[in-house]
C-alpha cells in the first residue's frame, strides 16, 4: 500500500518535450498540484504585470530570465501551497534554482522526459496554446475539437511567439548550456528518473506506472 503524504516532484525536459502535456495526465491521475513556470510567466505577460513587461523580451528570444527573479517567483507560489503535493514544470533550469529549491523544499522525485531535439522542432512548429490555462494542442497531435478555439473555454487558441524556428534553436541552446547541468545535480541526489522516446502516448504508461508506485492516484484515493 502507498502511504498517502505530501508528494512534491518536478519534471524536466528540453523546450517541446512534452512537459506540459504530461504534466496535465499526471495531475488529473494522481492529484498533484501543476504548477509551471512558463505559464506564470505567460499569465503575467498577458496581464502586463511590471514583472511580465520586463521579462517579456527575453522570453520572446528564447533566453532565461534571472535565476533570482525566477526562484523568490517560484518559490513564494510553493509556499502559498503550504501542505499541498505539487509537481513543478519548468523550475529549476539552472543549478542555482535547483539550489535555491532545494534550500527550501525537499523533491521527492524528479522526472526527466528525454526526447530527441528533431523530434521537438517539427513538434513546437504545429503547437496551439491557451493562454490563460496553460492547455497545449497540436495540429497532428491533439487537434482541438473545434480548430483555433479552446476545448474548455471555446477561447481563442494562440501560437506562443517563441515557437518560432530560430527562438526554438536559442531555446534548445539555453536548454543545453544551463538546464541540463540540473540533471547532474538531482543524479547526485539519487531522484533522477529518467524516460526516454518520441512519443507522449508511449512514454506515459512508464511515468504512470513509476509514480503509483511513490503515490496513490486519485480515484483509488476516493474509492
Ligand atoms: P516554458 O513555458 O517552460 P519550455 O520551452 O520549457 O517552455 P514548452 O515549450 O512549454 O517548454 P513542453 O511543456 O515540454 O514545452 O511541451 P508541451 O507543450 O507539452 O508539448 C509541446 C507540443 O508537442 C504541444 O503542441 C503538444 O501538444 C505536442 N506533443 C506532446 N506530445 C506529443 C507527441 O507525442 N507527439 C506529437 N506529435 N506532439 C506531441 O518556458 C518558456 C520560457 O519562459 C522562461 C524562459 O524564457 C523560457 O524559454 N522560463 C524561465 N526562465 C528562467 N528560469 C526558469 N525556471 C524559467 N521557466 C520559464
Ligand atoms: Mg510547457
Amino acid at each position: 500500500m502507498v502511504l498517502q503524504r505530501v508528494f512534491r516532484a518536478v519534471i524536466m525536459g528540453p523546450p517541446g518535450s512534452g512537459k506540459g502535456t504530461m504534466s496535465a495526465r499526471i495531475s488529473k491521475t494522481f492529484g498533484l498540484k501543476h504548477i509551471s513556470s512558463g505559464d506564470i510567466l505567460r499569465a503575467n505577460i498577458k496581464d502586463q504585470t511590471e514583472l511580465g513587461l520586463l521579462m517579456k523580451s527575453s522570453i520572446d528570444r528564447g533566453q532565461l530570465v534571472p535565476d533570482d527573479v525566477m526562484s523568490r517567483l517560484m518559490l513564494s507560489d510553493l509556499r502559498a501551497l503550504d501542505h499541498s503535493s505539487w509537481l513543478i514544470d519548468g523550475f529549476p533550469r539552472t543549478v542555482s534554482q535547483a539550489e535555491a529549491l532545494d534550500d527550501a523544499f525537499t523533491v521527492d522525485t524528479v522526472i526527466n522526459l528525454n526526447v530527441p531535439f528533431q523530434t521537438i522542432k517539427q513538434r513546437l512548429s504545429s503547437r496551439w496554446t491557451h493562454l490563460s490555462s496553460g492547455r497545449v494542442y497540436n495540429v497532428d497531435f491533439n487537434p482541438p475539437k473545434v480548430p483555433g478555439l479552446d476545448d474548455v473555454t471555446g477561447e481563442t487558441l494562440v501560437q506562443r511567439e517563441d515557437d518560432t524556428p530560430e527562438t526554438v534553436t536559442r531555446r534548445l541552446k539555453a536548454y543545453q548550456n544551463q538546464t541540463e547541468p540540473v540533471l547532474e545535480f538531482y543524479r547526485s541526489k539519487g531522484v533522477l528518473e529518467i524516460f526516454s522516446g518520441t512519443e507522449t502516448n508511449k512514454i506515459w504508461p512508464h511515468v504512470e506506472a513509476f509514480l503509483r508506485r511513490k503515490v496513490s492516484p486519485v480515484e483509488q484515493t476516493a474509492a
